[in-house]
Parts: C-alpha cells; sequence; structure tokens
C-alpha cells in the first residue's frame, strides 16, 4: 500500500505464522487527529518453530508508543520497531504470552480510506485486504484468525453511535462526556473483517427469523434525512437471507447484523463480520434518486456482502493468492441470487456482457493474470474482474460439468469440511472430486492458466449417414508469464436445432465425453460425431455462455436467424442476434475508413425489428438485444489497429440504418411501454422502462432533433427515464439550447443529492467526440467536483477514460495526458483509486500506431514519476512490459 518497497510476493514462499493467536482485545479512544490504539494480543508459539525465532508483526505508517510483554513494558534491546513492522525477540519457548501495542493514529488525515479514517464526520474502518496494518502492528494476513473483544471509547455528543464486530457486550458513560461500547465476535476471524465505526447516523431496523428460529436484529445505518433511502437495501437483504438458506442451506450466525453506509469508499462494500460497511451508491435508492441498474445493484451487492458471511469469513482464504475462493463464489452466489429474483436469461446476457466488456480485455492485455495468481506486487491490484467475474464462471462450469446435484454435495462438503478454516483453491477443488469421484485435475487449470480460450467450431451434416459431425479445436492465448498453454477441460452446452424449430435428440454421439446437453472438449483438437440426426440441424454452441471462451463458429446469416427465432434458450437468441450484428457492424467500420457508404444488411435490421416487435418476448430481453454491441465490443473483436473515432462512426450508421427501418415499432414503444400503476423498481417494470427507452435512443437517429427528448425529459417521473433522456440529449445534441437547460435543470434539482450529482458529471464525461476534453477540464473546476470522493472521481475521470472511446482516445493523445496528470495528482493522496483508474489504458496496444505512441508517451510520464505508490507503480510497470 505505502509508497513502496519493490516486494514481489510469492505463493511459493507460503509458510505458516511462528507464533499463533489466540485472542485479540482492542481499546479505541476515538479522537479526529489522536485515536490512541492499545492491542492486547495473546500468543503462543508455534509447535515445532524455533525458541529464538522472534514475533513479527506487520505495520503500515505506525508509530510506536507502548509495548509490553505479559503487562511489563519490554526493554529497547528486545524489540525493533520500523512504520512497517514490530520485531520482538526472547519470547517465551512455550505457554501463551500476552503482547500489549499501543499507537496512536490519525483518522482525520487518512486520504488513502484504508485503515480508520473519516468520512463525512463518520469514523470508519477498511482493512481489506492490509489495512489493519494502519492500525495497529499485528500478524496482519488472512490465516490468522482469533476471536475479537472491542472497546470503543468517544465523545458521546459525536458519536452516540458505536460499533464493531459480532455481538453487543454493553456499554455506559466514561470520563469528560465520553461514552463507550463494548463488543465480542465470538468467530474466529482474521483481521481484514475486522470493523469499527464511530458517530452520529440515522437507522432502519427490521429482524430476520432464521431457519432454525433465531432472531437476528437488522439494522442499516445511514445519514440522517436519508433513511427512507434504505427501505429497498433492507428489503434485499432479508430476501437474501432467506434465499441463502433455501438454496445453499446458509444459516445466519450472530445476534445482529448491521450494514452502514458511507459517502467515501474505495470499492462497492466490505463484507466486515456482521458489519458491512457499504459506499452508499450501494445502499441508497428511491424512484426519484435511484435508475433501475441502481436498484439491481443494490440488490447484488447487498446480497454479495451478506453470502460473504460463509463464503469468506466463515470459510476464509489462507492467503491473498486465494482471493477468488471467496469472491468468485460470492459472485457466483450473488449472479444466481438476482438470477432467481429477476429474468434469468436477461440476468445471464447482462453477466456475459459484463464479462466480455470487462474481464476479457483485462485477459487480452498486459495485465492478464490467472484466476489463482502465484505471485503480486500489490494485492490491491487484484481486486480485478479476473478473480471476480471469471472466477464465478470457473464455479459455474463446474456445476454445468457435474450437474446440480453433485455440485450441491460438492459445496456441502465444501461447508462442512472447511467451517472455520483458512482454506484453498484446492481444497475446494477437492470437496468436488470427492464428492462425487470426478478428476477435476485438468478442469483446474482454469485456476491456473490465465487468457481467454479462443475455441474455433465447424459442423458438417451428412444426409446420407443421417450423422452431424462437429470439429472443435482449442488455443488459449500466451499471457505474460505464460507462453504456452495446456488444453483445458471445457464445457460446452449445445443443441442442434431442426428446421421445424425442435432440437435434435441424437441416437449416439461419438469422439468424447457428453453428458445431457454439455459437450466435454479436453483435447485441443476433437472431432464429436452424432447420429440419427434426421434432417439439417443448426449447431447452437456454448448456450448460457457455458464457458467463458471466444468462440469462431462460422455460421450462416439465415443459420443464426434460425436459433434467433427457436432456440429454447433465450441467452442463445441473444448471441445468435449479436452474432449477427457484430460483423455488419465491423463492416460498417471499415466502410468508413475506406471512405465507403455503408450497407446495413436488411437481414439484420429484420430481425432486430421482429425481436421489438415480438410481444410474445419479455421487453427487457428485446431492450437488451436492441442494445448493440458497444464501441469497446467492436474494439475487441477488430482486436488490433483500433481507431475509435472509425468505430463509433459505424456504429452510429448502423444505428441510424435501424432507426431509419424501425421508426414505426419505436414511436409505438416510445408510446406504449409503460408499466402501469406506481414505480416499482421490479424487473418486469424495468424492464419496460428499457425497451421504451431504448426505443427512445433510435428515434434520435431518425429524428435528429432533441425536441421529442427534452420532452421526455419534462415528462419523467422517476430517474431511470429522466437519465436516459438527459443522456441522450448531451450524448445526441451536445451543443443545443435543450441540452444546457436540461443540465442545468437537472443541476439544480439534485444540488443536495451527491450521488446523483455524480450522474450529472459521468452523463458529461461521456459525451462522445474530441470536444468532452475541455469539457472535462471545465468540470474539474467545478465547485461541485470534490477531489477527495472517489465516487466523484469515478464518475468525472473514470468515466472518461473507460467510458467514452472517443473523448479519451482523442488521436491528438490529449485525453491519455489529462489521464496522466490525473493519475500523479491523485496517486499521493489515493493510491488505490489512482491505480484503478489507471487501468483504463489496459488495451492501449490494440490501438492504431499513433494512439498507441501517445498512449506509451502518457504510460512513460507516469513512470518517470519518483514518487509512486507501490500501487500505481505495479500497475504502470506491467502495462509497459
Ligand atoms: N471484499 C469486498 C471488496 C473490497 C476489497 C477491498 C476493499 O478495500 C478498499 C474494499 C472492498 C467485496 O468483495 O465486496
Ligand atoms: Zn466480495
Amino acid at each position: 500500500m505505502s509508497t513502496s518497497e519493490n516486494k514481489i510476493v510469492e505463493l511459493a514462499h507460503y509458510r505458516p505464522t511462528d507464533f499463533v493467536l489466540e485472542r485479540v482485545d482492542l481499546t479505541f479512544e476515538i479522537d479526529p487527529t489522536n485515536t490512541k490504539v492499545d492491542a492486547r494480543l495473546i500468543f503462543h508459539r508455534r509447535d515445532g518453530v524455533d525458541a529464538a525465532a522472534p514475533l513479527v508483526l506487520d505495520g503500515d505508517e505506525l508509530t510506536l508508543s507502548g509495548l509490553l510483554l505479559d503487562q511489563n513494558e519490554v526493554p529497547a534491546s528486545q524489540y525493533t520497531a520500523t512504520a512497517q513492522s514490530l520485531t520482538i525477540r526472547d519470547l517465551p519457548e512455550s505457554g501463551p504470552f500476552e503482547i500489549t501495542v499501543t499507537t496512536f493514529i490519525n483518522p482525520q488525515a487518512n486520504s488513502q480510506l484504508m485503515g480508520l479514517y473519516r468520512t463525512n464526520g463518520i469514523y470508519c474502518t477498511q482493512c481489506e485486504a492490509e489495512g489493519f496494518r494502519r492500525i495497529t502492528y499485528f500478524p496482519d494476513r488472512p490465516d490468522v484468525l482469533a476471536p475479537y473483544t472491542i472497546t470503543i471509547i468517544a465523545d458521546k455528543a459525536a458519536n452516540p453511535l458505536l460499533l464493531s464486530n459480532g455481538n453487543y457486550l454493553g456499554g455506559g458513560n466514561y470520563d469528560e462526556g465520553r461514552h463507550f461500547a463494548a463488543w465480542f465476535d465470538p468467530h474466529p476471524k482474521p483481521s481484514y473483517l475486522f470493523a469499527l465505526v464511530a458517530g452520529d447516523l440515522g437507522v432502519v431496523e427490521d429482524s430476520f427469523t432464521t431457519m432454525s428460529g433465531r432472531d437476528v436484529a437488522l439494522k442499516i445505518y445511514v445519514e440522517h434525512g436519508k433513511e427512507p433511502r434504505a427501505a429497498f437495501a433492507m428489503d434485499a437483504l432479508k430476501r437474501s437471507m432467506k434465499w441463502d438458506e433455501e438454496r445453499f442451506g446458509r444459516e445466519y450466525d450472530l445476534d445482529i447484523f448491521m450494514v452502514v453506509a458511507v459517502s467515501d469508499f474505495n470499492m462497492g462494500a466490505m463484507e466486515n463480520k456482521g458489519l458491512n460497511v457499504f459506499n452508499d451508491k450501494y445502499v441508497l435508492a428511491d424512484p426519484d434518486t435511484a435508475t433501475d441498474q441502481d436498484y439491481a445493484n443494490i440488490e447484488a451487492i447487498i446480497a454479495h456482502e451478506y453470502f460473504h458471511n460463509w463464503t469468506g469469513n466463515r470459510i476464509t482464504c489462507r492467503d491473498w493468492f486465494q482471493l477468488s475462493l471467496k469472491e468468485g463464489l460470492t459472485v457466483y452466489r450473488d449472479h444466481e441470487f438476482s438470477a432467481d429474483m429477476r429474468s434469468r436469461p436477461v440476468k445471464r446476457i447482462a453477466e456475459v456482457r459484463h464479462l466480455k466488456s470487462e474481464q476479457f480485455p483485462e485477459d487480452a492485455g498486459p495485465l492478464a493474470h490467472p484466476v489463482r495468481p502465484t505471485k503480486y506486487r500489490e494485492i490491491n491490484n487484484f481486486y480485478t474482474t479476473t478473480i471476480y467475474e471469471k472466477g464465478s464462471e470457473v464455479i459455474r462450469m463446474i456445476a454445468t460439468l457435474l450437474g446440480a446435484d453433485d455440485f450441491k454435495k460438492g459445496l456441502d462438503l465444501y461447508f462442512e469440511r472447511h467451517d472455520g478454516d483458512a482454506a484453498t483453491v484446492e481444497d475446494f477443488v477437492k470437496c468436488f472430486e470427492d464428492a462425487t469421484g470426478r478428476d477435476l485435475s485438468q478442469f483446474s487449470l482454469w485456476y491456473h492458466q490465465a487468457g481467454t480460450p479462443l475455441v474455433t467450431a465447424s459442423g458438417a451434416y451428412d444426409a446420407t449417414t443421417a450423422t452431424f459431425t462437429l470439429s472443435l479445436e482449442q488455443m488459449v492465448p500466451a499471457t505474460p508469464g505464460q507462453p504456452s498453454k495446456e488444453p483445458m477441460h471445457i464445457p460446452l452446452s449445445f443443441a442442434l436445432i431442426l428446421a421445424d424449430g425442435t432440437v435434435a435428440t441424437a441416437t449416439g454421439v461419438t469422439g468424447g465425453e457428453v453428458t445431457g446437453e454439455v459437450l466435454h472438449l479436453t483435447e485441443r483438437n476433437q472431432t464429436f460425431t452424432f447420429t440419427g440426426i434426421a434432417s439439417r440441424p443448426v449447431l447452437s454452441l456454448n448456450r448460457s455462455f457455458s464457458a467463458p471462451i471466444n468462440l469462431h463458429l462460422d455460421q450462416s446469416p439465415d443459420d443464426l436467424a434460425h436459433i434467433a427465432r427457436h432456440d429454447p434458450d433465450l441467452f442463445a437468441r441473444w448471441q445468435a442476434l449479436t452474432d449477427l450484428a457484430l460483423p455488419s457492424l465491423i463492416q460498417a467500420t471499415r466502410d468508413l475508413q475506406d471512405g465507403k457508404t455503408v450497407e446495413t444488411p436488411s437481414a439484420l435490421i429484420t430481425a432486430l425489428i421482429e425481436t421489438a416487435d415480438d410481444e410474445s418476448l419479455e421487453p427487457a430481453f428485446r431492450a437488451q438485444v436492441l442494445t448493440l454491441p458497444s464501441e469497446a465490443d467492436i474494439a475487441r473483436e477488430l482486436g488490433r489497429n483500433n481507431d475509435p473515432d472509425a468505430i463509433h462512426a459505424g456504429r452510429t450508421s448502423v444505428l441510424a440504418a435501424i432507426a431509419e427501418a424501425g421508426v414505426s415499432t419505436f414511436q409505438s414503444l416510445f408510446q406504449t411501454m409503460r408499466p402501469d400503476g406506481a414505480f416499482s423498481p421490479d424487473a418486469q417494470d424495468a424492464g419496460k422502462r428499457a425497451l421504451r427507452n431504448i426505443a427512445l435512443s433510435y428515434l434520435t437517429y431518425a429524428e435528429q432533433s432533441p425536441a421529442p427528448v427534452a420532452e421526455a425529459f419534462s415528462d419523467a417521473d422517476n430517474m431511470t427515464d429522466l437519465l436516459q433522456a438527459l443522456t441522450l440529449l448531451a450524448h445526441r445534441f451536445p451543443d443545443s439550447g435543450e441540452t444546457e437547460g436540461a443540465l442545468g435543470a437537472f443541476l439544480t434539482r439534485f444540488d443536495a443529492n451527491p450521488l446523483v450529482i455524480d450522474k450529472w458529471f459521468a452523463v458529461q464525461a461521456t459525451i462522445p467526440g474530441a470536444a468532452t476534453l475541455d469539457r472535462v477540464n471545465a468540470l474539474m473546476n467545478d465547485p461541485h467536483f470534490t477531489p477527495g470522493n472517489p465516487n466523484r472521481v469515478r464518475a468525472l475521470v473514470g468515466s472518461f477514460a473507460f467510458s467514452n472511446p472517443t473523448g479519451f482516445n482523442r488521436a491528438d493523445g490529449a485525453g491519455y495526458r489529462f489521464l496522466a496528470s490525473q493519475i500523479l495528482q491523485i496517486d499521493p493522496k489515493n493510491p488505490q483509486l489512482a491505480a484503478r483508474l489507471l487501468t483504463s489504458m489496459r488495451s492501449w496496444r490494440s490501438l492504431e500506431p499513433q494512439r498507441a505512441d501517445h498512449a506509451r508517451s502518457a504510460l512513460l510520464t507516469i513512470d518517470r514519476s519518483a514518487t509512486l505508490s507501490n500501487d500505481v507503480r505495479d500497475i504502470v510497470e506491467r502495462m509497459l512490459k
């Protein structure tokens, strides 16, 4: 975390600690700039450890103020303290001993937001991954588990609320207007799950009765006055608790479960035992201020953090190389939860879109790493979409491979066998092997080999023998540190769809294992032959995205249209329509580059409009289909020599062609597709809003006038519609009076609501085109721009760099220079945030040469800075390698 030692941590060097931690007893005397921390730690030397071995504790920017051994002062000759570590020698050979460490820390000055910090007057902590060592000297690693007793002493008027993990023990008045509270968490936990909150907050309370009949108090703490906006989060929490009992048999294990929403937070939320701390963006919602996407995010993240109570807390990680053990599994669980709460196929489409747009580029670029890495320089940089989303896909593949029943057996064994452990990915996989007898050694390569596998497939039908032959080839591309790869075990869900739309059942299959609808590709080259296929089928492959791969399957537009019309798997239909659209988008880009006019194939237009009109399909699905692959998707498909301006122009002409042909459909959807009755954030109503809003978006291409959008802006009675209208005005008609008026009205109306002001910044930062950089620069000086607030920085700088391909990748390189200067300004204050923003340049090598040159220069500017944090140093060096 701190500026930095060039130290690489290696999995191969893992060994358990020399000393076992038995108990932790912490006392905090809260003060804005000088908080006193007394840590009483009971240890004993592990069996077999050399009697001369010292106890080495981690620290980060700490100063030691007191050190006792069994209540006696330790002489200076017996220890060495630096800001980064505390080493104590000559400790008892056997039996427990008590170390008391005193440190003073400054929460007010903690701009990194790691350890104990102050946000809007509230004290809170963030300890994952290595923040606890900024509070006190400690064996700050996830395999050191102990029960914690916490006492918090603070000024009563300023901090009526004193919270920590576990169950409340009691409290009372102290001296000089101070009071105290004590908490005990009986579940042994690693330090990264510690949390403390002190301050003055409002609360929403509820309760939950667990499956064994225990009452759990539920509390969500938010700033005073914001309580009504926590109702949806509370509802999502109760649904999560119930779902985890029903689906996975997991029951909550303390008397109380608390969520605290804070406005300054580096990530989404944190699963501290019994006391989750959230970025308030993922708690607060009401129809006037939150979009349907916000509601869906809140539901998913509340669930995610709650599910960590078992997958992460009860069973934690042995070391940070195992991060995906908890994150991949918990993402898998929250995906399943959302699928059950909403439409499963639509949820799957959204997941795959996200995976392809975020994880695939990571896996194809300089930051690629395995789901279970073997080394890191800065663990904060490994909270990646590979660890999270690809990690979840790997677990989804285990479920696909084994089938639902065997998957459940394996997971049940995992919960039973490893409860209370700090486990590894190998432990996890072994549970599925032991529960089912299946050998998963080849499958485990998914954890160890980085890169998105490329599967090339071709099918051939032979009428004389009534056989269908499918030839497959797999190739895993080289990634940093991994030049050559072994073939993987790839589960491919498939169907052979006949001319009448029914799915063929083969009488037999040779060439490899097929279980139900899943074909197991295990060789580099493999040919499957299906017999008893009476007429030519259309192959639908990798249905539901059963494996996170790039698939090259040459299919005619007619075959794709057939899948789009008939596949019982809605996901496969969406995939087919996407596969139909992508070549046209690519062709449009190339045509414009060659000075030709773009001709959008009528088959594509017809298929899309037919889907838009098809009332048998749910609106949310139709909206997904109409949302064409993004500019980033097209760039990824092109792979190299990318010109974002050409991609943007090509995509725009395809959208215009669809809009012109479908204008009556879009008009009618815009008029009629409205939910009935009072606002509800549920998936059905959200789907209707999504379809209506995408229709409005097409109308801006057909009608070329801001007037209808300005009217939609005035008519909107919820944030989803309002924000869509604002976005369309700003993005399609940036220089119009209507846009200026709407941006002004929006700002005035929501001036007091930071989360909505973030949207105002993001909309402007993502206006396509070279002129946006000037606007972004101007916005940096707007009084609403608060550089210490990560959400605000992400809304302006992050949206520009991650989500504005034409603006950020300006041909003159000014976008990259802007980002570099921002990184250098943010890094000294918040290295985590700076490093994450920098990953927006991860695909720089796939740009056309002029832009790539500018990008490299900007990266070199960062690289040349002498004072980089370890976080940014790690990213910039990997990007330039
Ligand atoms: N474990 C959290 C993510 C998280 C990681 C690091 C943090 O440090 C700032 C904060 C949160 C999760 O998966 O939700
Ligand atoms: Zn998580």
